[in-house]
């Protein structure tokens, strides 16, 4: 598989990978429970047009940044899963407009998920694996993590907090383009939650720059800034096709290495400025 330019891998990113909500109206989703659950307005509605974006990964290479000024200076920044900013403000900021959150996370860490104050900023996401391009009613049925049962406790304890659910079709649709990019055979594994983030804030922003997914000169085996566990995968992967990722954003990025190398920073520009 020859690469695409950086312009075409855009266009692909930009054309094929839909990134939706689950909406009411869908599939076994239509019913007159489920309808007390789901946000009444659209991620769109909610978040409005977005210019300047960052999105945070959770690398162990954010500490001692002290990248957190210039990453509240964004119009607006993503997280993922339990990433703390209490404490870290200096390194990683402290405004949160968007929490992606992996289904794991709220089913097995369902009673921290449901009492912990750091998921009651911002808008939450919850995204689960599905089965290689399943549709919604298969997916449903045999999710990775049963997570509704904790969507829906989380959603009656916080009725105000716009809290999604990922349309898994999205990241199958972005598998396949990581995987037509790829000299190599990729395991059939969903993207990171970082990946998904990424591509999320390419859909509401203008531009957005990415902190410490590709590594800085502060690459380290820490996995996370806000804990002391050590493991290369984090970085490498080992489920998700972190590696291949990681390839994918460095062939679009349209920032310097210089940015790279001292602020693990990459700029991507937003969907609705590619033109093709
Ligand atoms: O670790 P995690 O990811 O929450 O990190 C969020 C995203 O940041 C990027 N990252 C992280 C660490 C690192 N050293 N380099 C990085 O580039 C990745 O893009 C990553 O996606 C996930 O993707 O949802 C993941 O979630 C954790 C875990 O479930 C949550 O933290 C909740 O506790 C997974 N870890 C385990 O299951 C043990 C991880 O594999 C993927």
């Amino acid at each position: 598989a020859a690469k695409l330019s950086p312009e075409k891998l855009l266009c692909q990113l930009r054309d094929r990978v839909n990134v939706t909500m689950i909406e009411g109206s869908d599939g076994p989703f239509d019913t007159s429970e489920w309808q007390q659950y789901l946000p009444g307005k659209s991620l769109n509605e909610t978040v409005g047009r977005l210019g300047h974006c960052a999105v945070v990964s959770s690398a162990g290479s954010l500490k001692s940044s002290h990248l957190g000024q210039e990453i509240d200076s964004h119009d607006a920044v993503l997280r993922f899963n339990g990433a703390p900013t209490r404490g870290f403000q200096e390194d990683v900021g402290q405004k949160t407009t968007i929490r992606l959150v992996n289904s794991q996370l709220v089913t097995v860490e369902e009673q921290q998920f449901l009492r912990e104050a750091l998921y009651n900023t911002g808008i939450l996401i919850v995204w689960d694996p599905a089965p290689y391009h399943a549709e919604i009613n298969e997916w449903y049925r045999k999710p990775d993590y049963n997570f509704f049962e904790s969507y829906k406790s989380y959603r009656s304890m916080h009725p105000e907090q716009p809290f999604y659910i990922l349309n898994p079709k999205m990241q199958w649709q972005l598998w396949d383009i990581l995987q037509e990019n790829s000299l190599e055979h990729i395991q059939p594994n969903p993207p990171s939650s970082g990946m998904l983030g990424i591509v999320i804030m390419m859909t509401l922003c203008d531009e957005v720059d990415v902190y410490e997914f590709l590594p800085s000169k502060r690459q380290t085996d820490i996995c996370h800034y806000y804990q002391k566990f050590h493991d290369r995968a984090c970085t490498m992967g080992a489920y998700h096709p972190l590696l291949f990722e990681k390839n994918l954003v460095k062939h679009i990025n349209q920032g310097t290495d210089e940015d790279i190398y001292t602020h693990g920073k990459v700029t991507l520009p937003g969907f609705r400025n590619v033109r093709c």
